[in-house]
């Protein structure tokens, strides 16, 4: 399987430290000789992702907050004047007011509803607008990261779940846009992990008990799995794969009861 992406250039929105998922996808893509850029969100995670990036040899580590369109566009400007060109997309973003994921959903604010939706769906649509100019004559690939709670009910998941939904659809209305361009969008569903982004909800140990035991592998999952489908998805093994979200979660979302 040596070599699956040589040749390939991507570009990493999500890295915050080496437990995310991000970081996990980059690492894959690595060992399959693509070249990637990193992008982090804010002056205080640059001192975690540059060196991530610089062991791995990376050469463009650039700040991107997707709030900002500025951000956006100097991010790609950059992109073109030193590659001409990308094969690539990953995007491992989501944000939302710590409140919003503490109390009764019905309690969201506009304010909450528009900064969790901003930043965890419309991003998406932003950069891949951005990414497919790049792509333009060759063909590419997005990958986002979505969970179960656009689905059904998570408790606390709240206004993320709204913002999973608004980013599944979005996958699906992006790859009909750009499947005639050769571009592929897809999402994983990731079963829970303990990333910085758990890290701040109470009782996410409780509910990766939960899902472990009920979960048909009768397991967790973790971040290099997740990896291995992202691989898979945004390499040549995944060539007629669009518009799909893809459950990685050891079988958790197909149980009743
Ligand atoms: P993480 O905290 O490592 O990654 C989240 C990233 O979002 C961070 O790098 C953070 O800097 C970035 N971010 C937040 N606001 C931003 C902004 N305004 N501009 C740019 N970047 C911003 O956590 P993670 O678990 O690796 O999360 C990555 C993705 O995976 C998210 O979309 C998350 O919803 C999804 N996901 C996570 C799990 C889980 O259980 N950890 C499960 C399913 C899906
Ligand atoms: O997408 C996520 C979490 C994303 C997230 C996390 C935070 C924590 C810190 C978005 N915004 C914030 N804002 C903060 O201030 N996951 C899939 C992990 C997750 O979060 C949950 C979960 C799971 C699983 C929240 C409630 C219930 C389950």
């Amino acid at each position: 399987m040596e070599g699956l992406l040589k040749g390939k250039r991507a570009v990493i929105f999500g890295v915050a430290n080496e437990r995310s998922i991000a970081w996990a996808i980059s690492e894959a893509l690595h060992a399959e000789g693509a070249e990637l850029a990193f992008t982090y969100a804010g002056e205080m995670l640059e001192k975690r992702v540059r060196p991530l990036a610089e062991g791995i040899g990376a050469k463009i580590v650039l700040p991107c907050d997707v709030t900002k369109d500025d951000e956006i566009e100097k991010v790609f400007q950059a992109l073109k004047q030193e590659w001409g060109g990308l094969d690539i997309l990953i995007h491992a973003i989501a944000f939302a007011a710590k409140e919003d994921l503490s109390r009764a959903f019905v309690l969201t604010s506009r304010r909450g509803f528009q900064l969790a939706l901003d930043v965890s769906a419309y991003s998406l649509v932003a950069l891949t607008r951005h990414a497919a100019a790049l792509m333009e004559g060759r063909g590419g690939s997005v990958l986002t990261m979505t969970y179960l709670g656009s689905e059904r009910v998570i408790p606390n998941y709240n206004v993320m779940g709204v913002a999973k939904a608004a980013l599944e659809a979005s996958v699906r209305y992006l790859a009909h846009d750009l499947g005639p361009a050769g571009i592929r969008v897809n999402a994983i569903s990731a079963g829970p992990i303990k990333t910085l982004a758990a890290a701040g909800i109470s009782g996410f140990k409780d509910m990766l008990h939960y899902a472990a035991e009920r979960a048909p592998l009768r397991r967790n999952i973790d971040a290099e799995e997740v990896a291995k489908t992202a691989l898979y998805l945004v390499s040549d093994l995944g060539s007629a794969v669009t518009g799909e979200v893809l459950h990685v979660d050891a079988g958790y979302n197909i149980m009743g009861m």
